[in-house]
This record gives structure tokens, C-alpha cells and sequence, in this order.
């Protein structure tokens, strides 16, 4: 069978209802652990020799179908899935690395990413720089020869900033060193960094891929080799793997990916021209009007968030949002409600301040998730807020 485009693999791919009496919807195995045959079968089992599921925190039927959809919509070999987005980037980050090695990041980061390699430096003496990632030289000049691995947000949470990841890949290679993406931003509909010559690709599955603001839940895929190493190790003995029931609600919200990653970028570009004439606004930061030959290499459609500083403090930026009527305050992104926050009291808050600032992560910026409501209403919401 020939190869299926990505709105046909994120309706069908991973499962066969043959295999399961015909049943259309995918089941739900809502149980912790399986039967074996015999005692003997049980110790074959554990040993390899047998295909098969022994206990669901080393693999269940409902969330393999899941495993095996990212996998394909990423143009990856495996997936895995995981509790959380944290989850599955602590489960990558620490079977990539060990004590005194040193890796290289975007100039910014979700503030609990920055948080856990914060903690890997203290207790593993790691070492974490920054890198704009805008040249080859200035990539070869920040890499060292403890460099385990090179981890990048593009879009960046909250600045919107965007890395050429191609750019990044093909130095890496001169390496040998492997490149993770967090592609909680854009999701494969948008952007596939596998394709670009990216080794691993992390998701806050939370957000867009689900799409309905009811599931906490993350998603890695990379090589077979690495990923199998990960579920033996950093995923099975840590255990951060992702409930049956949550597996079961995220195949059903990623089957409307495509139709709402179009429609959350619709209502975004149309918000970005009114926030751009609006004089209560000093700047916009969305992905189609900022890097643009960044964006046009890697990038389908701008996504759901926008960023833009307020002209005020942080007092006024704060009153801004308890302005708004339907539009909620709420971190999160990707949920079919608009939702706003301010970054540098909420998720970015235990970010330093003097490195929160060079990360462009100023007072008077604020983030919006734009949903799927219509965007006239979306925008009268704001423009209110704005102009009172
Ligand atoms: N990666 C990115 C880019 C994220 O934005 C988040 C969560 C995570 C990873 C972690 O995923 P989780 O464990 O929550 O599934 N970002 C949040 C945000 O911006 N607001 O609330 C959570």
C-alpha cells in the first residue's frame, strides 16, 4: 500500500480493526496487567522470547496505536508515549546524557525545560549553554567535545523566535552529536524536524495534538535504536507512561489535527494584522511575519500563538488580561478556547530574571493561544481590553 498523506495516516494510522473483532474506534485495554498462559510463558515473556503485552507500564494495545501514529506523522522509525510533555523530555534528556557533559539550547526554553536541565547541572555537574543557532560558525564555536546533544524549541515559548533546524542538523552531523526538538508549537501538520535531518522530536502532546484542553500527555520519536534504549531505561524504570484512557482520548482529539491547526492559524493571522495597527502595541511576535526565510524553509502554516509586549508595565500588563471577557486567563496552549497568560509571572516565572529578560521574556509580555471560536469575536475581546 502506497504511502498515506497526513490527513488519511492521522485518522488510520497504527491500527487494523481486524486485528481487534472489527471494532472502528480503536479500544480502550483499561488494565494494568495481562494473563499469561502458563508460568513458563510468563518467564519467556520477560526474557523476549515472546511477543506480547506483560504489565501496561512496559506497553499496552491502546497506547501503541497512538505510539505508532506519531511516529508516522513525524516520518519517524518509532514513538513513544509518555504522562506528560515533561515527561517525555526528562526521559530523552537524561538517557542522552551523563555526568559533566555539557549541551547546547535555543536562546529560550519552557520554563520547566530550563528548570529540569537546571537541576541536571547541579546534581550531574552538566554543563547548559544558549545559542541564537543563526550561523555554522557560531554553532561549530559553542559546541565542545562534551557536547551530549543540542535541544531546541522553534517557535520558541513565549518569544515566537524561530531556529533554522536544517542549518542546525547538518553541523551537528560534522559531530556526530543528535539534535531533540520540542514540536509542541507547530505539531507535524506544521513543521516535521525528523525531515530536516533532526535526530529526536519531543512533544507537549497536551497541546495541539490533542486539541481539547482534557489530556496531559507527552510524545517522543526518534530511531528505533535510541527509542528502544529509552523504553528500557529512562521510560520503564522512571515510569512517566501515559495512561490507556489519555491514549485513548488523544487518537480521538489528533484525528482533527489538520482541520484545526488550519483554522487556529486563520484566526491568528487575522488577530496579527490588527495587533500590528493597534497603537496600545509596541510589537507582534508570530512566526509568518517575523523570520521569514525561517519560516518559509520549515514551516507549513504560523499555528495558534501569538506573542506581543503591551505598552505599559507589568502592573498594566497584568490588568490587560482581567479585562478580557470570554478570551481566558489560563496557561496552556492549543485548547479550542483562546487563552492568554503572562509569561514572566507564570510559565517562565522561575526563570532568573536577568536570563529571563535575555531571553526576551520582558514584564509587559503577554501570550495568546488564539482558539478556535470565530476570530471577529476573538478580536473584539482584545480590542475592549486594549482600548479601556
Ligand atoms: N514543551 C513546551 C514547548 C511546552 O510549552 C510545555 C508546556 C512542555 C514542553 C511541557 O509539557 P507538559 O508536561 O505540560 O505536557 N507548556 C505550558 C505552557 O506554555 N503553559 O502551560 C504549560
Amino acid at each position: 500500500m502506497s504511502k498515506k498523506r497526513f490527513e488519511t495516516a492521522v485518522v488510520h494510522e497504527g491500527y487494523d480493526a481486524k486485528e481487534m473483532l472489527g471494532s472502528l474506534s480503536t479500544p480502550l485495554f483499561q488494565t494494568s496487567t495481562y494473563e499469561f498462559q502458563s508460568a513458563e510463558h510468563g518467564e519467556r515473556s520477560f526474557l523476549g522470547e515472546e511477543d506480547g503485552y506483560i504489565y501496561t507500564r512496559l506497553g499496552n494495545p491502546t497506547v501503541q496505536v497512538l505510539e505508532k501514529r506519531i511516529a508516522e506523522l513525524e516520518g519517524a522509525e518509532t514513538g513513544l508515549a509518555f504522562s506528560s510533555g515533561m515527561g517525555a523530555i526528562s526521559a530523552v534528556l537524561i538517557a542522552l546524557t551523563k555526568a559533566n557533559d555539557h549541551v547546547l539550547c535555543s536562546s529560550g526554553l519552557y520554563g520547566c525545560t530550563f528548570g529540569l536541565l537546571m537541576m541536571m547541572k547541579e546534581k550531574y555537574n552538566m554543563t547548559v549553554d544558549f545559542s541564537n543557532f543563526t550561523s555554522k560558525e557560531e554553532i561549530r564555536s559553542q559546541i565542545k567535545k562534551e557536547t551530549a546533544c543540542i535541544y531546541i524549541e522553534t517557535p520558541i515559548n513565549p518569544t515566537m523566535q524561530l531556529v533554522d533546524l536544517q542549518l542546525v542538523a547538518e553541523v551537528a552531523k560534522e559531530f556526530d552529536i543528535p539534535v531533540v526538538v520540542d514540536n509542541t508549537f507547530s505539531s507535524p501538520y506544521i513543521q516535521r524536524p525528523i525531515e530536516l535531518g533532526c535526530d529526536v522530536v519531543v512533544h507537549s502532546a497536551t497541546k495541539y495534538l490533542n486539541g481539547h484542553g482534557d489530556v496531559i500527555a507527552g510524545l517522543a520519536v526518534g530511531k528505533k535504536e535510541f527509542l528502544d534504549k529509552v523504553a528500557a531505561t529512562t521510560q520503564k524504570d522512571i515510569g512517566a507512561v501515559l495512561s490507556p484512557f489519555d491514549a485513548w482520548l488523544l487518537l480521538r482529539g489528533m484525528k482533527t489535527l489538520p482541520l484545526r491547526m488550519d483554522r487556529h492559524s486563520d484566526n491568528a493571522e487575522k488577530i496579527v494584522e490588527r495587533m500590528l495597527k493597534h497603537d496600545k502595541i509596541s510589537n507582534v511576535y508570530y512566526p509568518k511575519n517575523g523570520d521569514g526565510d525561517i519560516y518559509k524553509k520549515q514551516m507549513k502554516r504560523g499555528g495558534g500563538v501569538i506573542s506581543f509586549e503591551y505598552k505599559g508595565d507589568k502592573k498594566e500588563s497584568q490588568a490587560l488580561l482581567d479585562r478580557l471577557s470570554f478570551v481566558k486567563v489560563a496557561v496552556s496552549l492549543g485548547d479550542p478556547e483562546t487563552l492568554i497568560e503572562h509569561p514572566a509571572t507564570m510559565t517562565h516565572a522561575v526563570i532568573p530574571e536577568e536570563e529571563r529578560l535575555k531571553m526576551g521574556i520582558t514584564d509587559n509580555l503577554i501570550r495568546l493561544s488564539v482558539g478556535l471560536e470565530a476570530w471577529e469575536d476573538i478580536w473584539e475581546d482584545l480590542e475592549q481590553a486594549l482600548n479601556n
